[in-house]
């Protein structure tokens, strides 16, 4: 299997962790070495939410963290614009992260010369522009502030679940291909969308149509996406973690702020105080935290049974057909135990672990450069096999939220 290595190591953490075990050895070096691993929790992003009345931006507020309105810390529907100062609504369980509901401008102390101090624009990391069918002159006027000040701006149409509906009424009549009605009325309503914007002389290229109903349609994904992509280093490592959005390019950031961190889990799993002999493998090992980390990949790509189980109900299906459907490559009953074992057991982690440890060495020193392990004090082989396991089962899982997504997407005939 050919793996290609694209984060291997962030080269002043290693150095960190490297310093830390020249000066005082495997000592607590696996509080370290999570703190390296969770260090981009609590960087707050900030994410601003403008837009008319009912343009449904509490109704996004809620769908995007997962929350009902009616949900402590849910945001209440059809308020009718009461909102008054900037509200923000965090993550119900990563409270770095928040949705701010800003006043409608003209309202209250929102007047154009007040609403940019007033919303104090510095705070956010950038701006979704809501709409219901179109955008309004208030709307390009706020983007043309925020866009000369150089912030980054998305405009949403919401409601597109009624323009396709609209459109597939007709469809029946006429006897039309629907998937062709649907592609043509998303068409028409972006285009009427841009065109309003490209009058009110605003660059931008894109109009994202969503649903505040379903996180898997329409352009929500691709939105999703975007907000990971805009942000970088730690901020996007935080949001493509946090943001729940079952979409091939929100997968695909997911794995790789995942591939990431391997190196520290692959230290974690030689270095502890906790490794042991298993029966079958040549080095010891602690396996708690690599166990740990897959149960991690599997919540992250949607994996775990309480996601299928949600995603099965979501189709009007069962869990079983759900994963016959998708032929997913792992065994996820297995992995907690015996199925992670045997990912080592394979020849081939043998294989490569040696070379893996090699190419770590200049990084990594000591670390990884000792024996077999036999005081616990360095990870030794341990290092390059979990290494290796990780990324592979990396591999493999991505490959299976990806076929899951592609199965949802068939199944609710989505274009
Ligand atoms: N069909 C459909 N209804 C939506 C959508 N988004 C919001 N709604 C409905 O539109 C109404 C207004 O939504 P809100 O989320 O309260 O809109 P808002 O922008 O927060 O409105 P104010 O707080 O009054 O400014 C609610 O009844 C929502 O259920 C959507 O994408 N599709
Ligand atoms: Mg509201």
């Amino acid at each position: 299997m050919n793996f290609t290595f694209e984060f291997p190591v962030d080269e002043d953490d290693a150095k960190d962790v490297k310093n830390y075990y020249e000066e005082k050895g495997t000592k607590r070096i696996d509080g370290i070495l999570a703190k390296k691993r969770d260090q981009w929790v609590n960087i707050p992003i900030h994410v601003a939410i403008c837009g008319n009345s009912g343009t449904g931006k509490s109704s996004f507020i809620n769908v995007i963290r997962g929350v009902k309105p009616e949900d402590r810390n849910g945001a209440v529907l059809n308020t009718g614009q009461t909102t008054i100062e900037p509200i923000p609504y965090p993550h119900p369980a990563k409270h770095y992260l928040k949705f701010w509901d800003l006043p409608q401008l003209n309202s209250r102390a929102f007047t154009k010369d007040l609403y940019l101090k007033n919303i104090n624009v510095n705070r956010y990391d950038y701006f979704l522009i809501f709409g219901k069918e179109e955008f309004t002159e208030d709307d390009f006027w706020i983007a043309e502030q925020l866009l000369g000040l150089n912030k980054i701006v998305y405009f949403v149409l919401t409601h597109a679940d009624i323009t396709v509906s609209g459109a597939l009424e007709h469809a029946t009549k006429s006897k039309r291909d629907p998937r062709q009605i649907q592609i043509k009325a998303l068409t028409a309503m972006r285009d009427r969308a841009l065109k309003g914007i490209k009058s009110a002389k605003i660059k931008t290229n894109y109009v994202y149509l969503i649903t505040t109903s379903d996180v898997r349609k329409f352009d929500f994904p691709k939105l999703a996406e975007r907000m990971i992509a805009d942000l970088t280093e730690r901020k996007w490592e935080a949001m493509a973690l946090t943001l729940n959005i079952h979409a091939h390019g929100v997968i695909q950031q997911k794995r790789r702020a995942l591939q990431k961190r391997v190196w520290i889990i692959a230290l974690l799993s030689g270095l502890a105080d906790h490794v042991s002999h298993i029966y079958g493998l040549s080095f010891r090992v602690d396996l708690e935290p690599v166990i740990a980390e897959v149960q991690e990949y599997r919540r992250q790509f949607g994996l775990d049974d309480a996601s299928i189980w949600k995603t099965a109900r979501s189709l009007d299906t069962t869990v079983e057909s759900l994963k016959r459907a998708s032929a997913f490559k792992t065994n996820y009953s297995q992995l907690a135990d015996g199925g992670l074992l045997n990912q080592y057991k394979t020849l081939s982690v043998y294989d490569v672990a040696t070379g893996i440890n090699s190419s770590f060495s200049p990084i990594l020193g000591g670390l990884i450069s000792g024996g077999g392990n036999a005081s616990g004090k360095t990870s030794g082989p341990c290092f390059g096999s979990t290494y290796y396991v990780l990324n592979r089962l990396l591999d493999m899982m991505e490959t299976d939220a990806l076929r899951l997504i592609d199965y949802v997407k068939y199944m609710m005939s989505e274009v």
